[in-house]
């Protein structure tokens, strides 16, 4: 893919043994989520962040993740947060009523709290495209929300 490193190892200046970072992980479609969680977490863990200092915390679905993001993100000792929820096509509009939340939600938390929330969540047509997505053919997209909050902090 162009631009940008989405899996692997990045170089980071900062130390990150005392960095803080919160996972707040939408229950709904679990399965995908849960993988999405494992991607980002072993990333932290690959790039030097303590097990202590990686905060999980669920909600219950992607709507829920923007408030979810902001408690977190107000914490005074939690540098970075992600976001991972997934969000598959239905039959109605609740589809694009939730992405369009989630996505504004969270643009609205990195301006209020000034701290990366980064945006993992998948937004697809069919569980297929998730699970290709989420450990799949196409990579894990919370290994790359991971690497998207370390080069945030790396500012
Ligand atoms: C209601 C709903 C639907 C239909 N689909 C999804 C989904 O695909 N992914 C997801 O994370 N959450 C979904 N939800 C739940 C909403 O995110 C939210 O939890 C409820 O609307 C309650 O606010």
């Amino acid at each position: 893919m162009a631009g940008t490193l989405t899996s692997g190892k990045i170089k980071t200046k900062r130390n990150l043994s005392k960095t803080k970072v919160a996972i707040v992980v939408a229950e709904w479609n679990e399965d995908i989520t849960g993988a999405l969680y494992e991607g980002a977490y072993q990333s932290l863990l690959a790039h030097g962040i303590k097990k202590q200092n990686i905060i999980r915390k669920n909600v219950p679905g992607t709507f829920e993740l923007t408030l979810g993001s902001l408690w977190m993100a107000e914490q005074k000792d939690v540098q970075a947060v992600i976001a991972l929820g997934c969000v598959i096509q239905g039959d109605t509009p609740h589809f694009d009523y939730i992405c369009q939340a989630v996505a504004y939600g969270i643009t609205e938390v990195n301006i209020k709290t000034k701290k990366p929330v980064i945006f993992g969540v998948l937004t697809t047509l069919n569980k297929k495209q998730a699970l290709e997505r989420a450990g799949g053919k196409l990579g894990n997209k919370g290994e790359e929300a991971a690497l998207t909050a370390l080069k945030m902090l790396d500012f």
